[in-house]
């Protein structure tokens, strides 16, 4: 079926800046006329090139392709003979002839996707082979000013060039795995070739291993010294109460082994005010590789001049501008000037001895910070796609949702500048891994090589920014080693020796030498300093008593807290569920053609591609919800989206709350924990996932979930040795917490009025329990049992009813179990006009009521609105609740909303 509508994501252009000025600087994107070309070799396919962008999306838009968008049906495997081809890119461009008179004229190309010979003029300039390095040419000699030039990239097939690599490195022994599990639809040995690892495929998401400029290509002329980068470090010297400043300036020079004498302006200022200046005189030593570095300039600013930068829900995220100049000693060019901004603060990650294993959490500025967030992946599997836009979105529903922590997970792509900056601005902080993944990667000179450019540019490109918490080697590829998941046993030692070849004596070096700011992990899961004292491959990983854990229990009961580990710090948990009705809309046939709407159909089949992960879902939902309706195939397939759904949400609450309360209990040693990052945050394409946020943007049941689990106060009510209790959390351990009034009620799924309502006045203490009950003999005193009743927890001003803390609730037992689960009555029973609010310039107020307790009550809309309700999956324990739907489009009418709007809950979608 053809068809040309696309899951569109909001299409403001990227602009890469690079934040300096030049004597000269031409930037040869399609956005400034530039008129690129891509091609087959043989010239049978010709189409307009976009750079930066891609060969698929080149030849989506012009309409190469006769089965419909990208990611629609089986796109992703009908269109792979893209990638087994070789492409070429190739510009015609003139070049105004004062361009000629500067000392310096390179070619800059900031992402070339990946493997290339670039030639000017019809002479080799070199070749490329990492997707993660900018690479620069000196073209003074062969570009030509009296007419036109022509540009030339001659991609090579990358999956083709993976293969090759592959081969040649197995003659002595092969760098495994093999391949990918044939679940994940994908191309093999992604670990042979520095491109995003998961553009060959991974377990949530599709193979488009494109070609292509995937950042600028700039032609930069200059006579004096550029900067490139700058790093810089944060002392707090508490004694003499000062800031202790180490900065370094990263600098390009027009030529090699010529000393550049010059002055260094620094000045920090908050609203125009200056805040500190500082002048350096130097003299740059010119290197063979036009490549100089300031030495480190150092100054102090008292704490009493400085608000420093902290994480979201901590306090304020400070930013100061920042003005690098420099000007070069006797010359009459201009300065060179560098805008940025500058955040004060300090990190360190603590690990203490304690009686069993040892503490592992971070201080931000001297105060613990408890990591509270989520996994990151790609935002699109086509790079082209992400736009400043919908990182902006991604990260604002983090702040949302109370995150202060995202890991940037190694398997995909050193992220665009704009994501740096707003972390930056919104107060997120960044578990940054270095784009290894899940395998065991080559360690020969020429993949060291490619590799120690990678890591020093990429440290140079990011460190100064505040949110850049740590860095850490790779994902999973200690604990993959030390268990052997690739078959590695039999030449243990070999792989060991090449592991510890990449990540300690050269990624690991070349941090420290970079940054010395920050820590550095060499593997997530580690057991951070015990890993290193094992020889950096430790005998268990996994030790929940030393670093952090990557958890996954597919089978075991997941909505009991007793299922899960009790680490220092969970940096991957998870569960998957099925995207929402409106995306996977955009993907497959309409209903009724096809078997798209099958839980059991091609189309599902083929896009689960964690092994297997089909029937853990009805494992799950089947256990702990119930059956799906015995209706017919597509209404199973939308009963299942729902049950997956809240499944998740459910799972992952039980786990983020366990891993919360962590923070203050201590189990026979074990507890301490001080982070929960749950995989997995966004998704790339329409499939069954981990994500809270599928692609598009679009909130799933647990995304709503986070912003309750992840609130600064909680009041959780918790099942430990046959007693129910509450547990107040407040995620700083030294805050006040806010008084207020305890409400406890308990409930009967039958009735709408509590059985038994508590009241506990004053409330203020953190993980003190202050209420306790044994629940069995409780529940049956007051005429209920686990089957029958629930309870709900809501901490308000005692004086005005506001709500001080989310809403908490426990099921004594899954629903499978409950005997007496009505099918309520759930009705809308007034839809508002539209208003401005804080959220959205077109708010509407929803009115709710019930006649019994309703679960997981989930508020959509009929077609595919923007934007979200400011609650949503909850459960419906009163009579009335009012909701808004905060849109991100215009509504006039109200009364269109309210046309489309759609309620369900739990009693009605299972048998
Ligand atoms: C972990 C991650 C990812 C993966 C996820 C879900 O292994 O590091 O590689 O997508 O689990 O399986």
């Amino acid at each position: 079926m053809m068809r040309r509508q696309q899951l569109t994501l909001p299409t403001l252009v990227l602009l890469v800046l690079i934040n300096k000025t030049l004597g000269y600087e031409i930037d040869l994107s399609t956005a400034n006329g530039y008129e690129w070309s891509a091609a087959l070799p043989n010239k049978s396919i010709t189409v307009p090139g976009r750079v930066p962008g891609s060969i698929y999306t080149d030849l989506d838009e012009a309409e190469i392709f006769s089965g419909g968008p990208l990611l629609f049906r089986f796109n992703d495997l009908d269109y792979r003979w893209v990638s087994y081809e070789d492409w070429d890119y190739s510009l015609t461009f003139n070049v105004p002839a004062n361009v000629a008179s500067y000392s310096a004229v390179d070619l800059v190309f900031y992402g070339v996707d990946t493997v290339a010979e670039i030639e000017l003029n019809g002479s080799p300039l070199g070749t490329t082979n990492n997707m993660f390095i900018r690479y620069k040419y000196n073209i003074k000699d062969s570009l030509k000013t009296d007419g036109s030039n022509e540009l030339l990239i001659r991609f090579k097939s990358p999956v083709k060039y993976a293969r090759d690599r592959y081969d040649e490195q197995a003659v002595d022994y092969p760098v495994l795995p093999t391949c990918l599990d044939p679940a994940y639809q994908g191309e093999c040995h992604a670990n042979h070739i520095r491109k995003m690892q998961s553009s060959f495929s991974w377990d949530w998401g599709p193979a488009f291993p494109t070609v292509g400029l995937w950042h600028p290509v700039k032609l930069e002329a200059y006579n004096t010294v550029s900067i490139r980068d700058w790093w810089v470090g944060f002392e707090r010297d508490e004694i003499q109460q000062l800031w202790k400043v180490d900065m370094k300036i990263h600098c390009e020079t027009p030529d090699s082994g010529i000393d550049h004498a010059g002055t260094f302006t620094v000045t920090i200022t908050d609203q125009q005010q200056v805040v500190q200046t500082l002048k350096q005189e130097t003299v740059l030593t010119g290197d063979g590789n036009r490549q100089v570095s300031t030495p480190v300039i150092s100054f102090v600013v008292p704490f009493s001049q400085i608000k420093p930068w902290m994480p979201n829900g901590w306090g304020e995220q400070k930013l100061y501008d920042m003005k690098i100049e420099y000007q070069e000693t006797g010359s009459a060019e201009p300065p060179v000037v560098l805008d940025e901004k500058i955040g004060f603060r300090t990190v360190e990650l603590i690990e203490d001895d304690l009686p069993i294993g040892r503490t592992y959490y971070f201080r931000v500025n001297g105060e613990p910070v408890f990591l509270k967030g989520s996994n990151w992946i790609p935002s699109a599997v086509l790079p082209e796609l992400i736009t400043e836009q919908y990182l902006r979105e991604l990260l604002t529903a983090s702040k949302d949702a109370h995150m202060n922590a995202m890991r940037i997970w190694g398997g995909g792509i050193y992220e665009f500048p704009e994501f740096y900056r707003i972390a930056d601005e919104l107060g997120i902080l960044i578990w940054h891994d270095m784009m290894y993944a899940c395998s065991m990667y080559p360690a020969n000179e020429q993949f060291l090589e490619t590799v120690s450019v990678e890591i020093r540019q990429q440290v140079r490109r990011l460190s100064h920014h505040p949110s850049v918490l740590i860095w850490a080697g790779n994902n999973e590829n200690e604990v993959a080693l030390r268990q052997n998941w690739y078959g590695t046993e039999s030449k243990f030692d070999t792989y060991k020796a090449d592991y510890i070849k990449l990540y300690v004596d050269t990624i690991k070096r070349i941090v420290n030498e970079e940054d010395p700011s920050r820590p550095f992990t060499v593997s997530s899961p580690s057991n951070g300093k015990k890993s290193e004292e094992e020889g950096y491959v430790s005998l268990n990983p996994g030790n929940p008593e030393y670093g952090d854990v990557h958890y996954y229990n597919y089978f075991a009961d997941m909505w009991n807290w007793e299922t899960y580990p009790k680490p220092r710090m969970a940096t991957e948990y998870g569960f998957q569920a099925l995207p929402s009705v409106h995306a996977w809309t955009t993907a497959a046939n309409p209903i009724g053609m096809d078997d798209d709407w099958h839980y059991d159909g091609r189309l599902l089949f083929t896009r689960q591609h964690h092994p297997g992960g089909n029937d853990e879902l009805v494992l799950q939902v089947e256990g702990q919800l119930g059956k799906a309706r015995e209706t017919t195939q597509e209404q199973r397939f939308l009963d299942m989206i729902y049950l997956t759904q809240m499944h998740q949400a459910e799972a992952i609450k039980i786990e983020s709350e366990h891993y919360r309360r962590l923070q203050y209990l201590d189990f026979d040693g074990l507890g301490h924990c001080m982070g929960s990052l749950y995989w997995q945050l966004q998704d790339i394409w329409q499939g069954p996932s981990w994500a809270s946020i599928e692609y598009g943007g679009r909130w799933k049941p647990l995304h709503h979930f986070a912003t309750k689990f992840f609130a600064p106060l909680s009041f959780m009510l918790w099942v430990r040795d046959g007693n129910v209790a509450i547990y107040p959390h407040d995620y700083r351990s030294g805050a006040d917490m806010v008084p207020g009034i305890l409400l406890i009620k308990l409930q009967s799924w039958s009735q709408i009025n509590p059985i038994v309502t508590e009241r506990i006045p004053n409330v203020n203490g953190n993980s003190t329990i202050f209420w306790q009950k044994p629940l069995d003999s409780w529940l049956s005193d007051n005429g209920c049992s686990r089957q029958t009743c629930f309870l709900t927890a809501t901490y308000q001003d005692p004086e005005t009813g506001r709500q001080l803390a989310p809403d908490s609730y426990l099921y004594p037992s899954n629903f499978t179990a409950v005997t007496n689960l009505a099918k309520a009555n759930v009705q809308v029973t007034s839809v508002g006009q539209v208003y401005e609010s804080s959220q959205s310039s077109w708010t509407i107020d929803v009115e709710l009521s019930t006649d019994k307790p309703a679960a997981f009550v989930w508020l959509d809309t009929s077609t595919d609105r923007k934007g979200r309700f400011s609650d949503n999956a909850f459960l419906m324990s009163t009579a009335t609740k009012t909701v808004s739907f905060w849109s991100s489009d215009p509504i006039t009418d109200s009364t269109e909303f309210s046309n489309e709007l759609r309620v369900a809950h739990l009693a009605e979608i299972i048998r």
